[in-house]
């Protein structure tokens, strides 16, 4: 440790690099998660890396067919990260609430890490009260409930069980873990989810969190980087209202969806309130020395022929987010990546060319999974 502060010091006062360099909450993590978090750090400071939920399972026209990627057959080259859904595993499922085969995902998950790009994990988990219910249907006061019953709880600690086995499952070719995001709990600051604002206290919240953290650590899950994903807000202390501290997160993200106004008449803030929040997020991430990212946004169907370059673009150009990741490719009707043809792919491609934006290639060359390298 001391001998970290020296060089550290050194560091600063003879070449004036930032020793904010930071080592993952878990102290158990292992080496390739370790390597990782200091390369997301390393590459903030590059570009913005692309990602896409579900991409290399299905898109539009298709399901699991070998190599596809809808991404991959507009611009050439997978996306440098892939999301995926666990939603259901808690249930005993072999699919995911959007049917995707648990197995597949994992193989999946391994050929992203095999090329060098990057996965991470949300949760659309089922209420542990009443496991019947989904993660929409907001059942007032479930984390105090939850905590106040036995039985409930102990279903709680079955579902962190399997997805500990689920994520310590996800193993490279030699055997290693392979280190991976996960952002369970997200988009809090709205009302939807049983575990949303409203729904529950930033207390109930916060000590859900740790439960979860400190549950799977104890499992040695060590493997995850947490990353905490409110939706909408309006200032660092809204978005810090139900933050559960910096031992228990490595990330800190936002989703917001362009939802442009049905009256034509009326204006389309989207990008400016976008870049605002993820001006104040950039403000969060320096001070708690975290990587910050744009965890979840889109446009749904892309109607708008120059959405990557004239409204994603402006939002994440020079704001040193990690990635941004556009939600899935699930029906004609609620897709958020172009495909061949589709009205945005040629403003697409122009987007993926500038520099600052980093796809499967790009990311491959950096070795996201070796030891960090001063450059
Ligand atoms: C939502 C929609 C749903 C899906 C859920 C979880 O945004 O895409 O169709 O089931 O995410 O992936």
């Amino acid at each position: 440790m001391h001998r970290v502060i020296i060089v550290c010091l050194f560091a600063t006062l003879f070449f004036q690099a930032s020793c904010t360099q930071t080592v993952p909450s878990n102290s158990k993590a292992t080496a390739e998660t370790e390597n990782l978090y200091k390369n997301l750090q390393r590459l903030q400071q590059k570009g913005t890396m692309f990602g896409h939920q579900d991409d290399l399972a299905y898109g539009i026209g298709w399901q699991y067919e070998e190599g596809r990627s809808d991404v991959k057959e507009v611009v050439g080259q997978y996306p440098a990260v892939v999301g995926w859904d666990l939603g259901h595993l808690e249930l005993g499922k072999t699919a995911n609430l959007d049917d995707v085969p648990f197995d597949r995902m994992r193989e999946y998950a391994q050929d992203v890490y095999n090329m060098g790009g990057l996965n991470t994990f949300s949760w659309h988990l089922n209420n542990p009260l009443d496991p019947t219910k989904t993660s929409w249907d907001k059942v007032d006061s479930t984390i105090y409930r939850l905590f106040n019953n036995p039985v409930a709880l102990q279903r709680y600690d079955s579902w962190l069980d399997k997805l500990a086995t689920f994520m310590k499952s996800l193993q490279g070719p030699k055997g290693e873990a392979i280190p991976v995001v996960f952002r369970p709990l997200h988009e809090h600051t709205g009302n939807w989810f049983w575990w949303g604002r409203g729904n529950v206290s930033a207390e109930e919240y916060k000590r859900l969190w740790r439960y979860t953290v400190d549950y799977l650590r104890k499992q040695k899950v060590n493997n995850v980087l947490y990353a905490y994903s409110t939706d909408r807000f309006t200032s660092k202390e809204d978005y810090l209202e139900f933050y559960p501290g910096d031992k228990y997160v490595d990330i800190v993200g936002f989703d917001i969806y362009h939802r442009p106004p049905q009256d034509s008449t009326q204006p389309d803030n989207f990008v400016p309130q976008t870049r605002q929040m993820v001006e104040t997020l950039r403000t969060i991430g320096q001070e708690k020395n975290k990587v910050w990212t744009l965890s979840e946004t889109g446009l749904e169907t892309l109607p708008q022929a120059d959405w990557w370059t004239n409204t994603l673009y402006p939002i994440i150009k020079d704001a040193g987010l990690s990635y941004v990741l556009v939600w899935r490719n699930g029906r004609p009707d609620h897709y958020y990546a172009p495909y061949v043809g589709q009205k945005s792919a040629e403003d697409f491609k122009e987007f993926v060319q500038r520099p600052d934006v980093l796809l499967m290639d790009d990311v491959a060359k950096e070795n996201i999974y070796q030891p960090f390298k001063k450059q």
